[in-house]
């Protein structure tokens, strides 16, 4: 099925796109569905309506509406709102709400749901394959794809501006992208990649900059953490990628655990403890970032995330480091596996050896 199936919940209706805001992927997924529903259909109206993944993510939907959800997906909570409406396409491609997707299709009979949880797509590219749609010139399709699903393999032609793009899309920090921006990109790309190339050199800099700033400030047989602190007034962008990449190439003989100290209070009140790990190794630090999260003891409100990157967050802030990084030692004592422990132990003592 595609968007020409929809016709008659198109035409002479109220359309709603509700997308994943802050998301370029989010932004360009909603632009391109807006775009074909513009083209090829007339609406009485045709509303974007930007949500995150949050608890409920339907509540603004309106009384016989045909609603598309881009790049994110209604909650079992949202069922009762979802009733309203005439018809509902979902178009998403996280995994984490694939369980509420099939929830919602066995209740809701007017809900269709062409979602893509197989790791490969993002949302841009299903909505784009959903409306047929020829918007969005493929090179600037992978690179927002790239953006949000970073194992997407780019050709080169492509690939060669994505630190241009990045800049650019990433101008106002990550999770700020607007739909406006997109638009800008679409209509400007060559001059939005000059000025983003600027704005990547400078972000490149202080991501640099801010690597540059660690400490290792403990040392087990096993484990190595390092830590950067944040500045107070920190307001320079960070490359993660770019971060990661500078990890991977620490010096290891043991286990690395890069724990990033960002005491700016966040939306929700709290401050974030950002857990990343060396290359090659096998701590998963998504497990290590839940256990720090239910540490109340230190304040600690809420952890978790992927293996190889995580954050707990911390609702005191004066907390020290000190006891954080006590904290994370403990934590990963336990987790480390045994044959880790092993090289490790002969590694270290093989290069205490000589000389002493
Ligand atoms: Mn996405």
């Amino acid at each position: 099925m595609s968007l020409r199936d929809f016709a008659e919940h198109l035409n002479g209706q109220v359309v709603q796109i509700i997308y994943h805001g802050g998301c370029p992927d989010g932004c360009l997924a909603a632009l391109i569905l807006r775009d074909s529903v513009k083209t090829s259909f007339k609406p009485t109206s045709l509303e974007l309506i930007p949500t995150t993944h949050a608890g409920r993510n339907a509540d603004q939907v309106a009384e016989g509406s045909m609603v598309f959800f881009a790049d994110v997906s209604p909650t079992v909570e949202d069922e009762e709102q979802l009733r309203k409406c005439r018809c509902v396409v979902i178009l998403d491609h996280h995994a984490s709400a694939t369980a509420a997707q099939r929830r919602l299709e066995s209740s809701l009979p007017n809900l269709k749901n062409f979602s893509d949880d197989s790791g490969i797509e993002c949302g841009a590219s299903i909505v784009n394959r959903f409306c047929s749609s020829k918007l969005v010139p493929e090179g600037t399709l992978h690179l927002f794809h790239k953006m949000d699903v970073f194992q997407h393999n780019v050709p080169d032609d492509a690939m060669k501006n994505f630190d241009a793009f990045k800049g650019f899309i990433t101008q106002k920090g990550f999770g700020r992208c607007t739909v406006d921006l997109v638009e800008e990109f679409l209509a400007h790309t060559e001059d939005c990649l000059y000025r983003g190339s600027l704005i990547y050199t400078k972000t490149a800099a202080s991501t640099r900059a801010l690597f540059e700033s660690r400490k290792m400030v403990r040392e087990t047989e096993t484990l190595a953490l390092w830590a950067v602190e944040v500045p107070g007034d920190y307001s320079e962008a960070t490359d993660l990628e770019l971060y990661q990449k500078l990890i991977d190439q620490i010096p290891k003989t043991k286990a690395i655990l890069f724990a990033t100290f960002n005491r700016t209070r966040l939306s929700n009140g709290l401050w974030s403890v950002g857990l990343r790990r060396g290359a090659g190794d096998t701590l998963d630090v998504g497990k290590v970032a839940s256990k720090l999260g239910t540490c109340a003891h230190l304040n600690f409100k809420t952890g978790g995330g992927h293996p190889y990157a995580a954050g707990a967050q911390c609702g005191d802030f004066e907390q020290s480091t000190a006891s954080i990084c006590d904290e994370l030692v403990q934590i990963c004592q336990g987790m480390l596996p045994s044959e880790a422990k092993g090289t490790a132990q002969e590694a270290s003592s093989r290069s205490r050896s000589p000389g002493r």
